[in-house]
């Protein structure tokens, strides 16, 4: 197994996945963005992103279809719920990629990516204001749980965790209590550790 990996990109959440099923891979690491015209990355994903994940002859690319697909993939880690769960599994991964993720994007184009001149404050104001309105949602599902599905630890927890961690570094996550406790509480396994170094 492959994975075509850059430091501090979306990748940290399909290794930070790898890690925690304890898969054997090789990290192809790739200097962002530069590097990103590697043939064999090209090959695999016209787009030429990262993360991109090659098994065998699978390819799969999108960071939470990467985390997803290896934990069923490795069921033994027990990272994917029973069937009887796997609606809120599903729930969540979506959640966090279609509910989160663009508030997040825009906050962090209009306040660090874009040129000084290119900022647009009021909409990076309102970008602030909505990615806050649904982190409020998993505060308040967190506020009695461990984790997104409750005492155990899954694979949507990996996908929720790498977009807090950006969330993070955005100072985007102060005045959330629970998400707080709950990013400290993932943050600080070692499969984390070792995708993030
Ligand atoms: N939705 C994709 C986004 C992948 C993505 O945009 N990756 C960035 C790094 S964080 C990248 O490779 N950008 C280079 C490019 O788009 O040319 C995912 O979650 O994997």
């Amino acid at each position: 197994m492959k994975l075509f990996f850059a430091p501090q990109t979306r990748a940290v959440s399909s290794r930070w996945a790898l890690e925690e099923l304890a898969v054997p891979h090789e990290l192809v690491q790739l200097k962002f963005p530069e590097e990103l015209v590697h043939p064999e990355l090209r090959a695999a994903n016209p787009l030429g992103q990262v993360p991109t994940l090659v098994d065998g002859d699978q390819v799969v690319t999108e960071s939470s279809a990467i985390a997803l697909y290896l934990a069923d993939r490795f069921p033994a880690a027990g990272l994917a719920p029973a069937q009887d769960r796997r609606h809120e599994y599903y729930q969540w991964a979506f959640f966090v990629g279609a509910a989160m993720e663009p508030h997040l994007l825009e906050y962090f184009l209009q306040t660090v990516r874009f040129s000084e001149a290119e900022r647009d404050s009021a909409r990076a104001a309102s970008a602030k204001e909505k990615f806050e309105r649904v982190l409020q949602i998993v505060n308040h599902h967190l506020a009695d749980r461990q984790y997104l599905l409750g005492d155990q630890f899954s694979m949507v927890d990996v996908i929720l965790g790498s977009l807090l961690g950006w969330a993070s570094m955005l100072k985007l996550l102060d005045g959330f209590e629970h998400v707080g406790a709950y990013y400290k509480r993932i943050y600080s396994r070692p499969a984390f550790q070792k995708a993030a170094a």
